[in-house]
């Protein structure tokens, strides 16, 4: 008799073979469901945690032009953690569920935003060096297997582009005024550099998740390959800016063709997303206070969306 079960995991095997995006009603391995669960919820909370540093400034914001920006910036910022929170949800997993792993530490969010943001620099440093390593892995990502996923990547990329650029442009006025102003700008880039570079996770060999990620094309460059096009990409912008890169290591390597660089703090790393870094606490206890507080804004919502679910429910019965 002729055998007519589909085999899923060929199907799904057979789609990442020829580059076709897996949609949410799609078979799928259970691993591989939870990975991108465990990824897509972590980069939502990075994108919603990493409002603080910034939010912080603008109040301080040293003219209303640079106030409109940074506001328009940290806007943006909610609206990604948006777009990859209702990616999140495709995969079967509710919002609630989400928060409270954020919340209870059983979810993660990058190491970066545990760093304090000290002076007005720090939001140009934010911009070009913390936006630029994201664009740089955001980039990527905009080919992952996960078709939600990937379609948030595409037009959160074009809205981090402009981050960057808008980072990149505060410094340069920094770097070309005042000598305190420029010194205020090489120490943003002294604090904020090594962190940047830990953005991209550990390195390939100590990488738990890389090599089924890959397999996946959940990730399509591993950990390494994106830092390094970062580090090749972002040198030239920091001589435009007359700023000097923290490592006495960094230099052009002919043969391999790219930048060689120092070696990376890793105990720091891992003390940061332990839960040990500058800031974790303090992050962590706004997200919940704010979250509480305005717990009757998510009731409110609810009760007019079911409002209007009942008189269009009756608008069709009449
Ligand atoms: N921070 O096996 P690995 C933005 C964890 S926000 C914390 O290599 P993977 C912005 C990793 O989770 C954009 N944890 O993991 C917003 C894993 O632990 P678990 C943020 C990190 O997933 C506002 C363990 O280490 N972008 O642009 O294959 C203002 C082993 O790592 C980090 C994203 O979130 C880290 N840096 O690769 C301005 C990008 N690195 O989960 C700007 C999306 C590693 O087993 N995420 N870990 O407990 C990714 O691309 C990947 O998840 C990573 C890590 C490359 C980060």
């Amino acid at each position: 008799m002729e055998n007519n079960t589909v085999n899923f995991e060929n199907v799904f095997n057979d789609k990442i073979g020829k580059n076709e995006y897996i949609e949410p009603k799609d078979w799928m391995p259970e691993k591989y469901r939870k990975t991108l669960i465990r990824q897509i919820s972590q980069h939502a909370h990075s994108e919603v945690i990493g409002m603080q540093p910034e939010g912080n400034w603008i109040t301080r914001a040293p003219s209303l032009r640079r106030k409109a920006i940074l506001l328009a910036k940290i806007q943006d910022e909610g609206g990604h953690g948006l777009y990859l929170y209702s990616a999140c949800e495709t995969l079967g997993i509710s919002r609630e569920e989400l928060i409270r792993q954020l919340h209870t530490g059983a979810a993660k969010y990058s190491s970066i935003f545990n760093y304090p943001a000290l002076n007005w620099a720090d939001i140009g440093a934010i911009g070009w060096l913390v936006d630029g390593a994201a664009i740089v892995n955001q980039v990527s990502l905009q080919r992952t297997s996960y078709g939600p996923y990937s379609r948030a990547m595409v037009r959160i990329c074009k809205e981090e582009s402009f981050h960057q650029r808008q980072g990149y442009e505060l410094l340069l006025e920094l770097c070309r005024g005042s000598k305190e102003q420029k010194a205020m700008a090489q120490d943003a880039m002294n604090r904020w550099w090594w962190p940047s570079l830990m953005m991209f996770g550990p390195h390939d060999a100590d990488s738990a998740h890389s090599a089924d990620s890959i397999k996946w094309k959940i990730k399509r460059e591993t950990n390494d390959e994106l830092r390094q096009k970062f580090i090749d990409k972002t040198v030239a912008q920091a001589e435009f800016l007359g700023l000097t890169i923290p490592d006495p290591d960094l230099k052009w390597n002919e043969a391999r063709g790219h930048y060689d660089f120092g070696k990376i703090d890793w105990e720091e790393f891992n003390n940061v997303i332990k839960g040990n870094g500058p800031c974790n606490k303090q992050r962590l206890e706004h997200h919940v206070k704010v979250h509480n507080e305005n717990a009757w804004v998510r009731e409110a919502a609810n009760a007019y969306a079911a409002k209007k679910a009942k008189a269009a429910k009756g608008a069709l019965v009449a």
